[in-house]
């Protein structure tokens, strides 16, 4: 356990920098408990930009080459695009620095080894923001089914669905080009989704044993924010549907889609097993819908009392929280293991198995067939 305050440096400072930065700036008074910790040195290129982000998320430092860091902090946030994920990561690991890494780990599987193997060998946690993991109505779900309510899981079914990119005029950016991003809707949503079955049913269930999947790209070229008329080629998908078959004969069905009119950030679950189902959705994610014991169908919960996971850090039963309380629970975690030097979930390891599941679902959408993944 260390007293010393943690020195966070961290790559990113636009979406996900904002979410980490809100997050830390919470816990002195939410958590009282987590580990002292620092905003130490932001990371970017653009340096107008960069001294702006420094006073607004409130880091005493910046720096525009991440290697000049990642061994002089406590603890490293790589939230760059996808494509910066490996690099700075393993460098970090090598230097003894812990991570926490946005998802998905890396664009590729091999990339997802490498820091897999650099976590592995540098034994300090090394973390991979799975934020949803960190929803209260989700651990609540997590109880019932380690605590048997549903019986033996037959079946997990999970969609992702959004918006943002139904207008084809909508410019082009990184994560729609495979170099840069490794997958579009698929790594981007679809690695949530995954990875939140792994941890609902992943101790009952095993891991992917075999997955058949299907990639859509339905705008071939975006416009180029800036350059009147210029396109660039989009050469990820903008919807993904897949079929996994787990170690225990489970089935899950899942899709995402980030081309989906009247859907913003519409992120559902729902676990079905011999004695009962459960179904979250992230808009409405207080509640969870149970359906357990004699029940005749699904009763709502509304898990916001104290003894419900991390609501007691918060308000009075029935006072919601929201989104961004799942990166101040992620964050209090991390932390705690950074200090206390254990280790934590999700991990490296985590995010690799669902690297495997991504690369399954890209290969049998080449081959056109099932694929094993043992
Ligand atoms: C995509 O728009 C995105 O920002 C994802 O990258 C995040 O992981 C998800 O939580 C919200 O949507």
């Amino acid at each position: 356990m260390t007293d010393e305050p943690i020195d966070i440096g961290v790559l990113g400072y636009r979406f996900m920098g904002k979410a980490h930065a809100n997050a830390l700036d919470r816990l002195p008074m939410f958590f009282e408990d987590a580990p002292e910790r620092n905003r130490h040195t932001v990371i970017g290129r653009d340096e107008a930009a960069l001294a702006d982000a420094a006073e607004t998320l409130g880091f005493e430092h910046t720096a525009t080459d991440w290697r000049d860091v990642v061994e002089e902090v406590d603890a490293f946030y790589n939230l760059g695009p996808n494509h910066l994920h490996v690099e700075p990561s393993v460098a970090a690991l090598e230097a003894g620095t812990p991570v926490l890494c946005e998802k998905p780990l890396a664009p590729t599987l091999a990339g997802a080894e490498e820091m897999r193997e650099a976590a592995a060998a540098a034994e300090v946690p090394a973390a991979c923001a799975f934020n949803y993991r960190f929803v209260p109505a989700i651990r609540y779900a997590k109880r019932l089914i380690d605590a048997g309510e549903l019986g033996e899981i037959r079946q997990v079914r999970g969609r992702y669905l959004q918006d943002w990119l139904s207008d084809p005029e909508a410019p082009w950016s990184w994560r729609n080009d495979e170099e840069l991003a490794g997958s579009g809707a698929l790594g981007d949503l679809g690695a949530h989704t995954i990875d939140l079955a792994r941890f609902l049913v992943g101790d009952r269930v095993g891991e992917a044993a075999s997955v058949s999947g299907h990639l859509k790209t339905f705008t071939d070229e975006r416009p180029v924010e800036g350059e009147d008329g210029e396109t660039r080629p989009v050469t990820v998908d903008d919807a993904y549907s897949a079929q996994i078959e787990y170690d225990s004969g489970a089935i899950a069905t899942f899709e995402a889609s980030r081309v989906t009119e009247g859907h913003k950030n519409d992120h559902t679950i729902a676990v079905h097993g011999s004695a009962g189902s459960l179904e979250f959705s992230l808009e409405r994610l207080n509640e969870l819908r149970v359906m357990t014991g004699d029940a005749r169908g699904y009763e709502t919960v509304l898990v916001t009392d104290e003894d419900d996971p991390y609501i007691d850090h918060w308000w009075p039963p029935g006072h919601v929280i929201g989104w961004e309380h799942t990166f101040v629970h992620e964050n209090y975690e991390f932390l705690t293991a950074v200090a206390e030097g254990d280790d934590f979930s999700p991990s490296f390891d985590d995010a690799y198995e669902v690297q495997r599941v991504i690369d399954g679902v890209e290969r049998s959408d080449a081959e056109g067939a099932r694929v094993d993944l043992n």
